[in-house]
């Protein structure tokens, strides 16, 4: 296996969070003051979700804060759109901050937030970054041209939902959006496909380790590709890996909340070359594994698939 799952897995689930919610999954995580910092989603029992914050010193143990680290607005224009809650946040550091994108749902859709921080204690909302209906927005943690540029998931009635990417000179307004990456027919990802950790740099490209679904008569199984962008033009698709490197397995990944669920919002590359790799098993409870960075990279030049 590409990747090695961790032998405590899960590594955080609801007994740990020290206030009542149904569910810990699809965190982001980062490296900051070399502890890990781990933003998770959890449901609460109303079904609505809020962002929790955890703690550790070397990325498999975590320690939940006391407080939940965000929930939905309940003032000025984010109080409108996070009325039924805030989800599936990703985390990256540039220009001196992190920036975390989230899913903000509403009576009016589902939409992309973005909250700025620098130090993980205090959180301000920054702007909503895209109408509905869109999720699982990611941004690359370098600057291209002096632009920002994320990857996309719109939705869309009429084309199987795909991976796009937008540009933007100040983080709050984008554009010069373009398709660059679509499920295949008859494949582990035909159903849809969605940005997953943030880019991760590479000597070869951006590796973007991403989701991909595929509809069974038991509903959706969820897993995890890997591509790879160009280093200098993130919208130029090196590769795309033929085959996922991920799939639920393990019974906490095969029953929980929502089954057959592996589902990624951070990654962290470590200095010797490896990547821890987390994801929600199920929906429910919060997992790891690690692989060899340029492992994931041959995987996507040695067996690949076209992206549109
Ligand atoms: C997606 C999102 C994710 C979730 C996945 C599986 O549409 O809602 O947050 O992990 O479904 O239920």
């Amino acid at each position: 296996m590409i990747i090695t799952r961790y032998q405590n897995n899960p590594i955080l689930t609801r007994n740990d969070v020290p206030y009542p919610v149904a569910t810990v999954h699809n965190a982001g995580v980062v490296k900051c003051d070399d502890r890990y910092i781990m933003i998770f989603r959890a449901h609460k029992r109303n079904g609505r979700s809020i962002l929790g914050k955890a703690v550790s010193d070397d990325g498999f143990h975590f320690q939940v804060d006391k407080e939940p680290f965000m929930v939905p607005a309940t003032a000025g224009l984010f109080k409108d759109y996070e009325e039924y809650g805030v989800e599936d946040p990703r985390i990256i550091f540039l220009d001196g901050e992190y920036l975390i994108t989230y899913s903000a749902y509403s009576r009016h859709g589902v939409r992309i937030g973005l909250a700025k921080t620098r130090d993980f204690k205090s959180v301000k909302r920054f702007s909503l970054i895209t109408e509905a209906d869109y999720r699982n927005v990611v941004i690359f943690p370098e600057k291209f041209n002096g632009l920002y540029a994320r990857l996309d998931r719109p939705h869309s009635e009429i084309s199987p939902w795909s991976i796009w990417i937008s540009w933007s000179p100040d983080l709050k307004y984008w554009g010069e959006s373009k398709i660059i990456m679509k499920p295949v027919q008859y494949h582990w990802d035909e159903m849809k496909i969605g940005p997953g950790a943030p880019p991760i740099k590479t000597t070869r490209g951006w590796l973007h380790i991403y989701h991909g679904v595929f509809p069974t008569m038991d509903g959706s199984v969820y897993r995890l590709g890997v591509a790879l962008h160009d280093l200098g033009d993130p919208s130029k698709i090196i590769a795309v890996g033929d085959e996922w490197i991920l799939q639920p397995e393990y019974d906490y990944e095969l029953t929980g909340y929502v089954h057959n669920v592996v589902f990624t919002c951070g990654a962290v590359p470590e200095e010797d070359g490896s990547i821890k790799i987390y994801w929600g098993g199920a929906d429910s409870v919060m997992c790891v594994g690690t692989a060899i960075i340029e492992d994931l990279v041959d995987h996507c030049l040695n067996s690949t698939r076209s992206s549109l």
